[in-house]
């Protein structure tokens, strides 16, 4: 099918096989073209271009709804990444906490409480009141402890040391030898053969205060637990 048109006349040359394709719609528009003149052309050319608009508005309206959901969905991404990202953080500070709470219950476990006897008594004794409320006498192996012992006291108390067993072979009340002694000049001298236990004694330099008694004598005791 082909149209010819010019100023006045419409021409309107249809193959008839073609013809016998169109749809009735498609016959009645030639029709009314015919019988329309050059009217047609002008309603035809108005709704191409209202077609024309219509699918310009209808392209800018699809290009301003990809548009937005691409931005959507680009800011979904990046929030879906900055979540990740808190929660790999997070993680991260869990095992951080998880490791330091391991490492705090670890040294609380090995942390002592300290407690001084009420009352002055032998070494044996004051042994005793310690091992009563779950305790011993305590024990000084290290310079560090050595101080915290002495800038507790401010008296002459025993310790959990002694070569009651075995003269001059000093151990401690776990039986484990003593490896660092902080004796006070002279000491031990196990004075007329019967200095077995050791006291602290505060008023001495901190590092050098330690002195074999015999173990009778009265004292308060430092207890460990
Ligand atoms: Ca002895
Ligand atoms: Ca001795
Ligand atoms: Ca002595």
């Amino acid at each position: 099918m082909f149209v010819i048109i010019n100023k006045h006349t419409l021409y309107l040359q249809v193959d008839l096989m073609i013809f016998s394709e169109l749809s009735l719609i498609d016959i009645c528009v030639f029709w009314w073209c015919l019988s329309g003149g050059s009217r047609c052309l002008v309603l035809i050319t108005v709704g191409l271009g209202l077609i024309c608009v219509l699918l310009l508005v209808f392209i800018i309206l699809q290009h301003i709804t990809i548009t937005a959901e691409r931005d959507l969905i680009k800011s979904y991404k990046n929030t879906v990444e900055e979540f990740n990202q808190t929660i790999n953080s997070l993680q991260d500070s869990y095992t951080d906490l998880t490791q330091n709470k391991i490492k705090l219950e670890s040294k609380v476990r090995s942390l002592s409480w300290f407690f001084m006897s009420t009352e002055l008594k032998s070494w044996s004794d004051s042994r005793q009141y310690c091992r009563d409320r779950g305790a011993d006498l305590v024990i000084i192996n290290t310079e560090e402890k050595q101080r915290f012992i002495s800038s507790l006291v401010s008296e002459r108390v025993w310790i959990g040391l002694s070569d009651t067993e075995n003269e001059g072979s000093m151990k401690w009340v776990d039986n484990s030898p003593l490896n660092q002694g902080f004796w006070f000049k002279g000491e031990p001298n196990n004075f007329g053969g019967d200095e077995d236990c050791i006291e602290l004694n505060p008023e001495k330099h901190n590092l050098n205060n330690w002195n074999d008694r015999s173990c009778s004598d009265t004292r308060k005791g430092i207890c460990e637990k």
